[in-house]
């Protein structure tokens, strides 16, 4: 959507996102004013000074109303509530309530490849740009994985492509926007606490592709029935990767055979064997990002070099250490069922788990199948530690410890030569650390101490 000069913008939340948007808006002359939550301590020094420099008013401490009079639209950053008091006040004086997609909408100069989906996402969208790097592109790669997608308009002419992760907040508020690729990995319960309901959270994630036109390309997860039954509008080519045998990027034996009838029939197969894509879910986000890039006109020699050249983001199923025959994997960025789901299916070994952190409104019952058949020893930590120890408790014998670095001396105690033990939370982590990063890197700490310890004791 374009802002004309002069237009009355009101920001909601100065994140990241929130922050960019007013330095966008200033930047197409709007008249900006901006309401964050926290008190004015907690606000940068430096961000008050460039907002005074560019004549953006700040509230602080709160919302109210009475701030956002006189404004024409109202923009609340991704992680903002959309029940809001203030916001539905604004929705009764009929003002739009637009997001940053919603912004960007009709913008952007290149194409656009965007990616979303319950968990894979941020592994995808970076494999999409190491994969155009290597065929000589200059993507920016940007959305919920940390650059605010905003940002791109700051140098649009440095980039000759864009890769959006987009998550389900900022779809919920797209407007218009449509991407040439929209990719849907898949689709399980998140974010519940905030959509509701799971009909409402996949219909928010199903909005990517609400104003493709004919020419443009959908990307769907095949093993994933729903992402799969994504409705499409006329014209837009529908692609899909997975196991199964008519996927345009089908795995067969750790190998992505790509068959889209673009650059010839059947021609194409990606060995992920010596790559570091080869656990099972790593194998399906290699095959949605070869598809991908190959809509962008990327040659499969680069694809191929790309592909062996990339490093997953850590804190995704990365070995920490072996102790004593027990291999100790960190999952933190399992941050919903779904994820702690492929992360135990994927497991050949008996599992110690350390589950548990900060709930997001899931139903922890549907673990039960596949903890029932591959834990042998659950460890919870954190708020949802009750929770999931009523859902779990008929299926795995259960413990509730106080710290991480008991949940490692206990799974140690729990396992035998030849076990896993794997942190996959399935939740949150903003009980008890400041972020995945963090609970991921106190695990791993207390392995590699728990290791020293051992080989000191002998
Ligand atoms: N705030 C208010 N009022 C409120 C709520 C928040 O004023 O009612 C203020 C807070 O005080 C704070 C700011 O809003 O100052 C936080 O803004 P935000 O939650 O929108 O987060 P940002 O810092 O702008 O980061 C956002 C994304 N965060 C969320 O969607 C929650 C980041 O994704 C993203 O990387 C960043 O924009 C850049 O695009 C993070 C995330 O956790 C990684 N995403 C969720 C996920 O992946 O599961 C969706
Ligand atoms: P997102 O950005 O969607 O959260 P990430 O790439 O950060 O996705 O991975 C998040 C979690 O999901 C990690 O625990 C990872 O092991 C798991 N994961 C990654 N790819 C997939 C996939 N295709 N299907 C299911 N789980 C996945």
């Amino acid at each position: 959507m374009q802002i004309h000069k002069g237009v009355q913008a009101a920001v909601i939340g100065l994140g990241m996102a929130g922050l960019a948007t007013v330095r966008y808006l200033v930047a197409q002359g709007a008249r900006v004013r901006v309401s964050d939550k926290r008190d004015f301590t907690q606000i940068e020094p430096s961000t008050v000074a460039w907002l005074e420099e560019h004549g953006v008013s700040l509230e602080y401490g709160g919302h109210t109303a009475a701030f956002l009079t006189g404004s024409e639209v109202v923009i609340p950053g991704p992680g903002v509530p959309l029940d809001l008091p203030v916001l539905q006040a604004v929705r009764e004086q009929g003002l739009p309530i637009l997001g940053e997609l919603a912004l960007a909408a009709g913008q952007f100069q290149v194409p656009v490849i965007a990616v979303t989906g319950s968990n894979g996402k941020t592994t995808v969208t970076s494999l999409i740009g190491h994969l155009l790097r290597a065929a000589d592109k200059t993507p920016f790669v940007g959305g919920n994985i940390g650059t605010p997608l905003l940002d791109y308009f700051a140098h649009p002419g440095s980039y000759d492509c864009v890769v959006l992760e987009l998550s389900s907040f900022q779809l919920d508020l797209a407007g218009l926007f449509r991407p040439d690729v929209g990719l849907l990995l898949n689709l399980s319960p998140d974010h519940l606490d905030r959509h509701g309901s799971f009909a409402a959270y996949a219909g928010a994630k199903q909005k990517l592709f609400a104003h493709q036109v004919a020419g443009d390309c959908a990307i769907l997860g095949a093993d994933d029935p729903q992402a799969a039954a994504t409705p499409l509008s006329e014209g837009v080519a529908r692609y899909t990767f997975g196991r199964g045998g008519n996927c345009s990027a089908r795995i067969v034996d750790g190998r992505v055979e790509l068959r889209t009838g673009g650059q010839g029939e059947g021609e194409a197969c990606f060995d992920l064997g010596p790559t570091r894509l080869h656990s099972s879910v790593n194998q399906l986000n290699g095959a949605a990002a070869v598809l991908a890039v190959a809509q962008l006109g990327c040659g499969y020699e680069a694809i191929g070099r790309g592909l062996l050249s990339f490093e997953p983001p850590a804190h995704r199923m990365a070995e920490v250490a072996t102790i004593d025959g027990v291999r100790f994997i960190n999952d933190s960025k399992a941050t919903n069922i779904g994820a702690l789901e492929a992360a135990l299916g994927g497991c050949e070994s008996p599992v110690v788990l350390i589950a548990g952190g900060r709930d997001k409104g899931s139903d922890y019952t549907l673990l039960k199948e596949v903890v029932g058949r591959r834990v042998k020893h659950l460890i919870l930590m954190g708020e949802a530690a009750g929770m999931i120890q009523s859902a779990l408790e008929t299926v795995a014998t259960v413990e509730i410890v106080g710290t991480m670095a008991e949940a490692v001396q206990r799974a140690m105690a729990a396992a035998t030569s030849g076990d896993l033990v794997l942190l996959a939370p399935g939740c949150a982590s903003f009980d008890m650390f400041s972020g995945y990063e963090e609970r991921g890197r106190v695990f791993a700490e207390q392995v590699l101490q728990l290791g020293q310890e051992r080989t000191a004791g002998r």
